[in-house]
């Protein structure tokens, strides 16, 4: 006889610019069990001089991860509903019927220079663009991506319909339904961080076509039912924030009182605090806070820092990425038994965006400060640790003289959360201690809106009481390592 399970299960998918997963989140007595089913590397594909992702092979990943979600569960039990987050910005341009016309080109293409040189050296223009939405001028900004391609090709504007962000693009392969999320709508430079809506001023600048856009859908509405799955056939697709950094740190268990300081660690570090307002006063603009809605009426104001692409970049050249966690930690500590860095990199530099070569890169920028180069990987791994350490410690001086707020401790989730040479960098550069979390982040923020919207958990401060229970945490205190 099947089991009757009063569990809920449910799956998130979770995109990330280095690698994907599909997990599981069973939540049962206020207990939320993960098990992730299916894990695969992502990558930019360079082609020519353009910088692209492979979409198809992230859906085909998807699909297989989704099959291995249902075939997890205890027979009888079903997948009551799926979730997708990805990495910010990105899109795919599609027609009336959901055809992709236009290739979806992967953020570091270097295809929006000129337009970013324009933007900053216009300051009324690009105070007026960030009093309206909230988000600074980076070379990533969907806004600067899309203007280049209606420039390059006018005729996109007739033949494209809509404008899918990545986690609608994969919300509309699952269910069928053409929305945009608010989440990662937000992260485009084209909302109004006011009201939530779309910016029609900026949009206008930008030269974006309006009727690309639906109203941004906010957080826990339901898509209907996975189509085309038959293991899934009766899981419901439910409109997640579709940003992975908004994922993560709806997961952080952040004290109520607003004084923790969250670090979602991966190929980027963003490092962010809650608020009940944008930060949007000059200050803001030179420190390029970006003002995360949360589509709950308050915002999460924080820094893209370049976070582990740094060493990722730099690991290729040595041809010794680690595969296994023992393999990171052997890395790890061979850093750590390197004093600590005498001179930092300045991670700020723009030449660190998308080098052909992230060792070359580093080596000029310390070449032009007359420094010595790191003698081997460990030597390279221990400078980047201890300057992500001060570029953290950096956005955080920043945010406590914009907010006025005085932060207790750092909490950190993602990959670089394991990275102990890291974390404890970070403590010491910011005089902070770090709470570093076992917590796959995204994911789990992802699952979280889910239950809410199933109604299995009232709402996001009682899904962080039940998870502060089972989280499993190290705290590194400043000034011990
Ligand atoms: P993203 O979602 O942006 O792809 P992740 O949150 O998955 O990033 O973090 C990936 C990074 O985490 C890797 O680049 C690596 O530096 C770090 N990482 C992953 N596993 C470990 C580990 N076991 N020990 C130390 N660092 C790790
Ligand atoms: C991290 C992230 C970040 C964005 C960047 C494009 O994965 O979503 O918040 O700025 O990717």
């Amino acid at each position: 006889m099947p089991r009757k399970s009063t569990s809920v299960h449910c799956a998130a998918v979770d995109l990330g610019a280095t690698s994907g997963r599909v997990m599981v989140g069973t939540w049962s007595h206020h207990r939320l069990e993960l098990k992730e089913v299916h894990r695969f590397p992502n990558a930019v594909r360079q082609v020519g001089d353009n910088a692209y992702w492979d979409i198809a092979g992230l859906w085909e990943q998807v699909q297989q991860g989704l099959d291995l979600a249902a075939k997890s569960l205890p027979e009888g039990d079903i997948l009551a509903s799926v979730g997708v987050d990805t990495w910010g910005v990105d899109y795919v341009l599609v027609d009336q019927t959901g055809r992709a016309v236009y290739p979806t080109h992967a953020y570091r293409d270097d295809r929006t220079q000129a337009g970013l040189s324009s933007l900053v050296a216009d300051p009324k223009i690009l105070r007026k663009i960030y009093r309206a939405t909230g988000i600074p001028a980076i070379f990533l900004n969907s806004s600067l991506q899309l203007a280049e391609t209606v420039a390059t090709h006018p005729a996109i504007t007739t033949i494209a319909k809509r404008c899918l962000f990545l986690p609608d693009y994969f919300n509309f392969l699952l269910s069928g339904k053409m929305t945009n999320g608010q989440s990662i709508a937000g992260t485009a430079q084209l909302l109004n961080v006011k009201t939530g809506g779309w910016s029609r001023s900026t949009l206008k600048h930008f030269g974006v076509p309006a009727g690309w856009f639906t109203p941004p859908l906010t957080s826990g509405t339901g898509l209907g039912r996975v189509r085309d799955m038959p293991a899934l056939k009766r899981t419901r697709v439910i409109a997640v924030p579709g940003h992975d950094t908004t994922c993560a740190y709806d997961a952080i268990p952040a004290a109520a009182d607003g004084t923790d300081i969250l670090l979602s660690s991966g190929t980027w570090s963003l490092v962010g605090m809650e608020n009940d307002r944008p930060l949007l006063n000059d200050g803001a603009i030179a420190a390029r806070v970006a003002n995360d809605q949360t589509g709950r009426g308050d915002y999460r104001p924080l820094v893209n820092v370049i976070g582990l692409w740094l060493l990722e970049e730099t690991l290729k050249e040595f041809k010794a990425r680690p595969q296994k966690a023992a393999e990171w930690t052997k890395l790890i500590n061979a850093a750590r038994a390197l004093p600590a860095s005498e001179h930092l990199l300045d991670v700020t530099d723009s030449a660190f965006g998308n080098p052909t070569s992230m060792r070359r890169a580093i080596d000029q920028q310390l070449k032009r400060r007359r420094l010595k180069l790191p003698r081997d990987l460990a030597a390279y791994t221990r400078l980047i640790c201890d300057s992500l350490g001060q570029g953290h410690a950096d956005v955080i001086a920043n945010l406590t003289k914009l907010s006025g707020r005085t932060f207790k401790r750092i909490i950190m989730v993602g990959g670089g959360a394991q990275n102990a040479l890291l974390c404890q960098a970070t403590a010491n550069a910011a005089g902070l201690p770090v709470l570093s979390c076992q917590l796959e982040g995204s994911a789990v923020g992802n699952m979280a809106n889910q239950l809410i919207a199933l109604k299995a958990v009232k709402d996001l401060p009682e899904f962080r009481r039940h998870l502060t229970k089972q989280l499993k945490s190290k705290t590194y205190q400043p000034g011990t390592g």
